[in-house]
């Protein structure tokens, strides 16, 4: 088995038979950075999360899971995945305003492309879920959004319909469920490749806290940033006094006290049991 790539908190392997392991750890990130501190079971609880999307998907799209052997130091934290020819876009799928969706609205009222109605606030719910793409960014950078029509120039226009298509199904599917459970989804990014037939398939990990801005329900209100349902306590923490850290500053951030890892954990354990109905062994 060979190493073949390591993201800020998942790597990627290649076995000898030529399959992919996706292996999540347990690293976090916050602020672009990734913490000293780790979270114990986030990589095992995200690669069930992910599992069980993939299963609930099944019937839009099919997937790049393919049914092979894992490592035991890997158990129950990464995925066996075909090789694809990934798409060089980023599919992003929007139903709320946040992050750079928020700051190109700010900046042009549109959204890649999507003129959007005057007077949408931090968090605003979107009249109707709109397809963002983005190209990957180099290592250290962020993706940058470009429009419809861009991606389109890309991919071509066939394959960029399809790309949106996926994305926009895989959003509705995945908010309206989370929805049920009290939980919104307020933009989830997909990674789409194609097999060796020419069939597009969806990739890496889905509709996991990591790729996805989910938000409780209950605490929603536009006009503010909406807190994550995932490493709200870590953000406070690093941006609170205690912690002795600035933002602004060259330092990277201190190790996390056992409380945040704690109530962080906690709140992984929550969205998998909450979306998924299952409770976390
Ligand atoms: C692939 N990534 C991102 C994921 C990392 C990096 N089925 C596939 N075929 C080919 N390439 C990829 C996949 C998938 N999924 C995914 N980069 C390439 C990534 C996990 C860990 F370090």
């Amino acid at each position: 088995m060979r190493h073949i790539y390591s993201g800020k908190v998942r790597e990627l392997y290649e076995t000898d038979d030529g399959v992919l392991l996706l292996v999540a750890t347990d690293r976090i990130s916050a602020f672009d950075y990734v913490l000293e501190s780790e979270i114990p079971d986030k990589g095992k609880i995200l690669t069930a999360l992910s599992l069980w999307w993939f299963g609930q998907l099944a019937d839009l799209v099919p997937n790049h899971l393919v049914d092979a052997a894992i490592p035991a130091r890997f158990a129950g934290r990464a995925t066996a995945c075909r090789p694809l020819a990934m798409v060089g876009i980023e599919c992003v799928a929007r139903g709320y305003l946040a992050g750079s969706g928020l700051a190109e609205y700010r900046e042009t009222g549109e959204v890649c492309g999507h003129a959007l109605p005057a007077g949408l606030a931090d968090g605003s719910r979107l009249p109707d879920p709109i397809f963002t793409p983005a190209t990957k960014a180099p290592r250290g950078e962020h993706d940058q959004n470009i429009t419809v029509a861009e991606a389109a120039e890309l991919a071509g226009a066939d394959v960029a319909a399809e790309l949106e298509r996926i994305t926009l199904e895989v959003y509705r599917r995945g908010a309206e469920l989370a929805a049920r459970r009290g939980i919104i989804v307020a933009d989830t990014k997909i990674e789409l490749g194609f097999d060796d037939r020419g069939t597009l398939r969806l990739a890496d990990e889905v509709l996991t806290p990591d790729s996805s801005r989910f938000w409780p329900a209950d605490q929603w209100q536009p006009g503010r940033a909406q807190p994550a349902l995932d490493k709200q306590y870590v953000r406070d923490w690093l941006i609170s006094p205690e912690s002795g850290w600035d933002r602004r500053g060259s330092e990277p951030p201190p190790p996390l006290p056992q409380a945040v890892i704690e109530r962080t954990r906690d709140t992984y354990v929550r969205a998998y049991e909450s979306i998924t109905g299952q409770r976390w062994v």
